[in-house]
């Protein structure tokens, strides 16, 4: 294991104040999206979606790494350059999401559990063989009526842990995505209580498991209200309680946090990293950034919506977007960055 190559990538991916675009979406996922839109939901579809991310002109600026599903992995651009190649060349970091997806947490109702462990250190010896640097995978906590059990996420933090382990071992970078999803009604305590229990498990496995802290990231959800919530609090308390909570769970060691942004609205997604790093950003012993899929790709799918016609002025607003996440990991993003 070279954990000094692994340790210098997960560096290298929060350098600068930039962070990171998921466009990891499963082709299941992806295909959904198209179909609110009424772009058709073929193999070609998706290769041509994805060609026009990383060919915006100047993405490097804002963007340290993407991270790919295994189908994008292996597509190549119309004139038949690879991505990998056109990514390389860009000079941004190379991921591949690892994990197959989520089953139902057997004799657990209404919870669920990531899957992809078998055969794992072998797919990871071939995509860095391939190129890639860092992965990424997402264990899926779901809050309800008397969920989520103890149980879901213990078994959600373990497998985290052995994916955390095999990555190193294979010298990539593990992403570490425990989410608590935004869903539901529940008040912004609650979704505080569970993500605190949530961390707590997933550090406690990572230590099990002797995954070494400075060659991790961690992608969790903001603290936030569930999406139906009646009460919203203001940026400026999310941020507050986010951080807050983040100070007291996330080991020194970590180098960087980069936030998932779980369905908020693009620009709010923005305001909250925003006002995180414009509060607490000397305070704080990790970069805190972004890994950001639908608050940077909403907005390039509805221009875009399919049209090679449209390609330029998707472009503009994935580069626009990747801008306004940057400036707010300097906790220099204004609202009047949307309108110039
Ligand atoms: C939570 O989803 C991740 C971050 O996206 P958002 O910023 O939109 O919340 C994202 O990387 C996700 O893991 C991928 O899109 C893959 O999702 P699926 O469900 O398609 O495997």
């Amino acid at each position: 294991m070279d954990l000094q190559k692994v340790i210098k990538t997960a560096k290298a991916l929060v350098a600068d104040n930039k962070g990171l675009l998921a466009m990891d979406e499963s082709i299941h996922s992806c295909n959904k999206r198209f179909a609110l839109l009424g772009i058709p939901e073929t193999v070609e579809a998706r290769r041509a979606y994805r060609e026009l991310i990383i060919t915006t002109p100047n993405l490097s600026e804002f963007i340290s790494g993407l991270i790919l599903c295994d189908e994008t992995f292996r597509q190549s651009k119309r004139d038949g350059t690879p991505f990998i190649k056109v990514i390389e060349d860009a000079g941004i970091i190379i991921g591949i999401k690892v994990d197959a997806g989520e089953v139902d947490f057997e004799g657990h109702p209404g919870e669920k559990i990531a899957i992809g462990l078998d055969g794992l250190s072998e797919r990871l010896a071939e995509y860095a063989g391939m190129g890639a640097r860092f992965a990424k995978w997402r264990g899926e906590i779901i809050i309800g009526k008397d969920i989520p059990s103890k149980d879901c996420i213990d078994a959600n933090a373990k497998s985290l842990a052995k994916y955390a382990a095999l990555c190193q071992e294979a010298g990539l970078v593990p992403i570490v995505e425990p989410e608590v999803i935004m869903d539901g009604k529940h008040p912004l305590c609650r979704c505080l209580e569970v993500t605190k229990e949530v961390l707590l498990s997933v550090f406690n496995q990572l230590q099990l498991h002797n995954v070494a802290l400075e060659g991790i990231l961690l992608k969790p959800n903001m603290i936030l209200p569930g999406l139906n919530c009646a009460i919203q609090e203001s940026v400026e308390e999310v941020a507050d309680a986010t951080v807050r909570f983040l100070l007291k769970s996330v080991p020194l060691t970590v180098p960087g946090i980069a936030f998932l942004s779980g369905g908020q609205p693009y620009q709010l997604a923005t305001e909250h990293l925003n006002a995180m790093n414009a509060q607490f950003k000397d305070k704080l012993p990790w970069a805190l950034t972004f890994s950001f899929s639908r608050a940077i790709q909403q907005p390039v799918l509805e221009l875009w919506k399919g049209n090679k016609n449209n390609v330029e002025k998707a472009q503009a607003a994935l580069f626009h977007r990747s801008k306004c996440n940057y400036a707010a990991c300097r906790g220099e993003y204004d609202i009047t960055m949307e309108y110039s």
